[in-house]
């Protein structure tokens, strides 16, 4: 413990020895985190729930040189099951070592020397190097794989996946070869206009063409690898039925991952896991090779070219409050490595960044989970409504628009109200019931009851509103969208909810060929980028289902143009 003013260096160890116990709020109930610390290391970090929480497990002790400190909040990256990455087992933790009088920054500096001393240092030579093993990382590996190239894959986390796991609505594209099988009328010009709208024409519009034009190939291409995505559903702001995904409702981004990571697997990709890159080489102008940081090891990767695909900083408080001061406190719905690493990488190697003040919050957010509630309960035929049991929006606008209705209401709260029906054919649901964030009723008045709304209210809004679905006219809100079923069969369902940050729009540009472009405009040879952490597709704001559009087509995009670099 660095009481006072001196450095941390004279000082042998820094904890006070002794037992010391934090508490957060999650899973429905409080998690609970009892530290034992000796005089120069955590002993063991156990993390338990009450009866609701019940099953959070405990850390494993030699998990614990992996207490790590990011954006000054310890990240306990031991637990890498997608439930227990919450945000309330790193605050209860985080809130356990506060009460030991940690200096949480000191930790930090502490481990990175530990870590330095013990590390050798190993060269890794190859073509391509690829910064993240998320959804955009993964495609661009297995299309640069399959086209020769010999990749690496570089991950800071235990395991793959990144935002891409947590991805739950779906996919957008138009003229799909699905859409066709179903009878869906959709047009390219319809996605790229609805894109550029909800984005409020910030977007680049040459990219969000592409991304458009090359949406329904890359629906195909994922049936190639085995991840076909047989359902199409409304999104907020779409005209048309155009967000695919797995039969039955299950959430994308597991199913994606899984389906990636068997085809890196097959293709014979190493996957460097626990590797933090900190570093683009750059050699006469062009990157050629990545530094990186294993848990015992500094890396130098050299190739020909990089791809960073490192996602966005959704997860990075102290970036997005400085661009959003109203944003500070609020909770995100994203993975802790979303943290911006390769935005500065690639600001640092000269490129330019865009739109990087353009955060987005999803409206629906369970706040003591920071479980985000799929945009496609809203497309199946759910409603919001506020304190009083009334609808006050359309909710199926885009979700700036529904995250700021539902922060107007009084309480700045809203409930999500669907039926069984509305369960049956949405698996992404049973993931709240497990999370015990799911309130049910065998009638509305019951359901009512249990929100504390009055049952009166309730009853009528549900009236009106199985009314305006009969007569395919919300007279109320003229929502046109996401009107398929009404909400009649029992029992019946609400969540609590308000927004989070949940997408950050802006960062590295890109040109159409997956490029980053330089703060003079020019390319960066060498240097490519796909996903989350690049700017310009998305704009001022970002259309549901349209990031894992991105992700495809550009992560695609990126293995092409690497491999025509490379030869
Ligand atoms: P990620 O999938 O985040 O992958 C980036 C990877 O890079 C991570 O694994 C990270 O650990 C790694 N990394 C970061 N820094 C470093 C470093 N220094 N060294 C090594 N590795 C590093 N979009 C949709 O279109 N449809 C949806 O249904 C949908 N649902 C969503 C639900 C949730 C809860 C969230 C959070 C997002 C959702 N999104 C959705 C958005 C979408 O999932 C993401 O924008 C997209 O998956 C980002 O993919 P990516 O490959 O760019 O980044
Ligand atoms: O694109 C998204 O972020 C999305 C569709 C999220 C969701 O509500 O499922």
């Amino acid at each position: 413990k660095e009481t006072e003013a001196g450095s941390q260096e004279n000082k042998e160890g820094g904890f006070t020895p002794g037992t010391y116990e934090g508490t957060a709020k999650g899973f429905g109930g409080e998690i609970k985190a009892k530290v034992v610390l000796s005089a120069d290391k955590i002993e063991s970090i156990e993390v338990t729930g009450d009866s609701e929480t019940d099953g959070i497990g405990t850390i494993a002790l030699e998990n614990l040189p992996e207490v790590m400190m990011e954006n000054q909040t310890p990240y306990v990256d031991a637990v890498s099951s997608a439930t227990v990455t919450s945000n309330a087992v790193i605050q209860a933790v985080a809130s356990a070592l506060e009460s030991a009088g940690a200096d949480l920054d000191a930790l930090k500096s502490k481990k990175g020397s530990e870590n330095a001393v013990a590390k050798t240092e190993e060269t890794v030579d190859t073509d391509l190097i690829i910064v993240g093993a998320g959804g955009a990382g993964m495609t661009a590996a297995i299309t640069a794989r399959q086209e020769g190239l010999e990749v690496v894959l570089v991950e800071k986390m235990p395991m793959v996946g990144g935002n891409t796991l947590k991805a739950t609505g779906g996919m957008n594209a138009a003229e799909t070869s699905v859409q066709k099988k179903l009878g869906i009328e959709d047009s390219v010009e319809t996605f790229v206009e609805d894109t550029m709208k909800g984005g409020y024409e910030k977007n680049n519009r040459e990219l969000v063409t592409v991304m458009a034009e090359k949406s329904g190939e890359a629906i195909d291409w994922l049936d190639s690898i085995g991840a076909p995505l047989p359902e199409v559903s409304f999104s907020g702001g779409a005209t048309n039925k155009r967000i695919h995904r797995p039969e039955g409702g299950a959430g994308v981004g597991a199913y994606l991952v899984n389906a990636f990571k068997e085809n890196v697997d097959q293709l014979g990709i190493p996957v460097y896991l626990d590797t933090k890159a900190t570093e683009l080489i750059v050699e006469n102008g062009a990157v050629t090779g990545v530094k990186a940081e294993g848990k015992d090891k500094l890396y130098t990767f050299r190739g020909k070219a990089v791809i960073l695909a490192t996602g966005g900083f959704g997860a990075n408080e102290e970036i997005y409050a400085k661009y959003r001061p109203d944003l500070k406190g609020y909770v995100t719905t994203n993975t802790p490595g979303a943290t911006g690493d390769g935005i500065v990488m690639a600001e640092t190697a000269g490129a330019n960044l865009v739109d990087i003040d353009q955060i987005q919050t999803h409206p629906t957010v369970e706040q003591s989970t920071s479980i985000m509630i799929t945009e496609s309960v809203r497309g199946g035929g759910a409603i919001l409504v506020n304190k009083s049991g009334k609808r006050f929006t359309n909710e199926m606008q885009t979700r700036d628009v529904v995250s700021k209705a539902i922060v107007d209401q009084e309480d700045s709260y809203s409930y999500i109200i669907f039926d069984q029906n509305l369960r049956d054919n949405l698996s992404a649901i049973e993931k709240y019931v497990e999370n015990n964030i799911v309130v049910q009723a065998d009638t509305i008045e019951g359901l009512a009851e249990q929100i504390q709304v009055d049952p009166a209210v309730l009853s009528q809004t549900l009236e009106d509103w199985n009314t305006a679905v009969a007569n395919k006219k919300d007279g109320e809100f003229n929502r046109e969208t996401g009107m398929d079923a009404d909400l009649t069969k029992a029992p019946y369902y609400a969540i609590k909810v308000a927004p989070g940050v949940h997408h950050t729009m802006g960062g590295v540009e890109i040109n159409t060929s997956a490029q980053v472009i330089n703060t003079e405009g020019k390319v960066i040879p060498g240097l490519f980028a796909a996903g989350e952490v690049t700017g310009g597709v998305h704009g001022g704001n970002r259309i549901g289902g349209n990031a894992v559009a991105d992700i495809v087509v550009f992560g695609r995009i990126a293995g092409n143009s690497a491999v025509e670099y490379c030869k």
